[in-house]
């Protein structure tokens, strides 16, 4: 179970040759070195249908003693956390083993500072100790083990980039403005809100006219990497955005969240206390 086949393991070559082109961020050096380890194979424990529970039961002890043995990489993770949530999307999709910590961001654990002194969730620390702490290298490292629907594509890179950055950046301060002036009286809430519909939501709709996904008919991670963001913004007034005329981004946003794939990395968990059993992903 823990480690891949011979015939699992040559499914991946393809994958991981082509996403070392795509990695342009500052961690390009600790992931390509990861890759280069002869001894990755030991961490690329891949379940294809991800059946076991999320909190260990006593009968899964046997399996958890495996899994440290072996190593598998650790996620530092905080549910309603939309980098977070775009990361675990990657690591379910790819169906890739990790040992998954969640986190308080009031209470941090020593262990994530230690890993990253960013304190920042996501951070997923690797087998040889390199660590990830940027939500779209752990997509890109997760995709690169495996990718079943084709969501990271070598010629989609730069259109991932601009949404990306246009997310990441302008979109979420403007949707910060919003979400923290919620509650506060309508006039403070009306220019970030405005603001995110014009630079994200609009043209998003705008994308989705030609096909049902923002590249194309079927999600890439464009789509994933978005989705938390936009379903955060959606929340803030639920009935709001409802009556906005962006009925495609809406479809498209009950799609997505409705897969059980997303459901299932939302599902809730105790906050991780060093010394406790860690849960899968
Ligand atoms: N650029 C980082 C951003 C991660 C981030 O800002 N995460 C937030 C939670 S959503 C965080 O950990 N904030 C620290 C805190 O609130 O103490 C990424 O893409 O992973």
């Amino acid at each position: 179970m823990l480690r891949p086949s011979a015939g699992r393991l040559a499914g991946f070559a393809k994958p991981l040759r082509t996403a070392r082109s795509q990695w342009t961020s500052g961690s390009r050096a600790t992931m390509l070195m990861e890759l280069n380890n002869p001894k990755r194979t030991e961490h690329t424990c891949v379940r294809r249908r991800t059946t076991l529970p999320t909190r260990l039961a006593p009968e899964s002890v046997r399996m958890s003693l495996i899994s440290v043995r072996h190593g598998l990489p650790v996620l530092y993770s905080f549910r309603r956390c939309p980098y977070a949530i775009r990361a675990r999307l990657a690591i379910k999709m790819a169906g890739v083993a990790v040992l998954h910590r969640e986190v308080l961001l009031s209470h941090k654990p020593a262990e994530l500072l230690a890993a990253s002194p960013k304190a920042r969730v996501p951070v997923l620390v690797l087998r040889d100790g390199s660590v990830l702490d940027e939500s779209l290298d752990i997509m890109r490292w997760a995709l690169a083990l495996h990718d079943p629907q084709g969501w990271a594509r070598v010629d989609e890179q730069e259109a991932v980039q601009f949404w990306t950055g246009r997310n990441d950046g302008p979109f979420k301060r403007a949707l910060d403005g919003y979400k923290y002036a919620s509650g506060l009286a309508e006039v403070s809430l009306q220019a970030p809100r405005d603001e995110a519909v014009a630079l994200m939501l609009a043209p998003m709709e705008a994308k989705l006219a030609p096909h049902r996904f923002l590249l194309r008919d079927s999600p890439s991670m464009a789509d994933m990497a978005l989705l938390p963001f936009v379903r955060q913004f959606a929340a803030c007034d639920a009935e709001w955005f409802g009556r906005l005329p962006l009925k495609r981004l809406q479809a498209w946003l009950a799609h997505l969240t409705g897969q059980p794939l997303f459901e299932s990395v939302m599902s809730k968990r105790a906050p991780w206390r060093p010394g406790e059993m860690d849960t899968w992903v």
